[in-house]
């Protein structure tokens, strides 16, 4: 421990994603102790004074700020970890390079693309490390599911997948904006479903998969007005509640995907299937630690798609934790993305995905947004 280079945290933003980082950093070092950064959790910061000491005493931060340029002030804040809700990320990132903090900004990186180049562009002027939080591709499935593609088992790829259901904004009564409620303001969020869930799958597919050439999407808001919380006014709902769209890769492969928060009896399904010549591979996250494998160069008679138990020592992340067979969940993702970054500042390597290959989601959320207004193909 005492050999250890502190990586002094200064956290914006103590909702429900300052919670999942805030593990990640407390868990980090007792399970990668080969690590020679070790996270210690220095400042929070958000706006109510109540609310950001009872997240610091709960979570052991040493102190707490009421205003983020002040905790951006600071010199002993190594790095600036980014929680807030959307509209906030380009502001913080932008004079958080600016006063040469390393940044871990949670997804999606912005609300816009124009935002996000203006996020790409500070940072690499500032050349400070970077990370934006797109935690499941280091669920070790979906990490083993990237070597088993990089290996070359499934040949020539044709189809690539995805879907993301959610059921949480069904009732008409739920208001928008505000606390715990920002994610259906298109002022904080930016979109909808396509920012908060479709980005998710776009990342991953992307790293699965490669880049996305062309997409043609379809949104809709089934709800169109909402109290405003802040407001305390119906006000009109501009996010998209669900959204579908398909498209080409660059390799030729076609893509399909869908995510709503309609989905009654969905609470967080996020499903990926991809078909290649020689072989397939499903995922789904309300089994996380399950990779599904279909190779046709099995024998005929036992050929069928097989269960992996994504649990064994030699599997991805796995020997970090218990003893084969025995399963992890959604929080250890973000132990894996704190244990990839701090691994980076030993190696000098970037920790994917940085905000420039962030960028690359950005840029097909924004395409799948103006496509379903135009009604036309984009190109990304
Ligand atoms: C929305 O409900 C949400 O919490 C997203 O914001 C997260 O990114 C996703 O992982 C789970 O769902």
């Amino acid at each position: 421990m005492t050999n250890k280079t502190e990586l002094r945290i200064g956290l914006i933003g103590c909702g429900f994603m300052g919670r999942t980082h805030t593990n990640g950093y407390k868990r980090v070092s007792d399970f990668f102790p080969e690590l020679t950064y070790r996270p210690v959790l220095k400042a929070v910061c958000s706006r109510n004074k109540d609310k950001v000491q009872a997240f610091a005493d709960q979570w052991g931060y040493e102190s707490v700020e009421t205003d983020w340029k002040v905790l951006i002030a600071r010199d002993d804040i190594d790095a600036i970890d980014i929680c807030a809700p959307n509209n906030m990320h380009a502001e913080i990132a932008i004079a958080a390079a600016a006063a040469g903090k390393m940044i871990l900004c949670e997804k999606p990186l912005a609300r816009t693309l124009d935002e996000a180049v203006l996020m790409v562009n500070a940072i690499e002027k500032a050349g400070v490390k970077n990370t934006v939080w797109y935690n499941y591709r280091r669920v070790p499935a979906v990490t083993l599911a990237k070597q088993i593609i990089d290996s070359g088992k499934l040949g020539k790829i044709f189809h690539y997948r995805a879907n993301f259901l959610q059921d949480w904004t069904i009732s008409a009564d739920l208001p928008q904006g505000g606390e715990a409620l920002w994610r259906l303001d298109i002022d904080a969020a930016g979109s909808g479903v396509t920012g908060d869930l479709l980005a998710h799958c776009i990342d991953t597919a992307i790293w699965l998969n490669g880049g996305i050439k062309d997409v043609s999407a379809m949104t809709e808001t089934f709800i169109k007005e909402r109290m405003h919380q802040l407001t305390g006014k119906m006000e009109k709902v501009e996010i998209d509640d669900a959204c579908l769209f398909h498209c080409h890769f660059n390799n030729g492969s076609l893509g399909l995907f869908e995510s709503t928060r309609y989905a009654r009896g969905h609470k967080a399904l996020y499903t990926f299937e991809i078909n290649g010549e020689h072989a397939s591979i499903r995922w789904d996250l309300h089994d996380l630690n399950r990779l599904e494998y279909f190779d046709h160069a099995d024998d005929s008679i036992v050929r069928g798609w097989r269960s992996i138990h994504v649990t064994d020592g030699d599997q991805p992340y796995m020997n970090k934790w218990w003893v084969p067979g025995l399963s992890i969940g959604y929080e250890h993702t973000f132990v894996h993305q704190v244990a990839d970054f701090l691994k980076s500042l030993e190696t000098g390597e970037p920790c994917s995905p940085t905000f420039q290959e962030a960028l690359e989601t950005q840029k097909v959320c924004q395409a799948v947004i103006e496509s379903a207004a135009s009604r036309s193909w984009k190109d990304i």
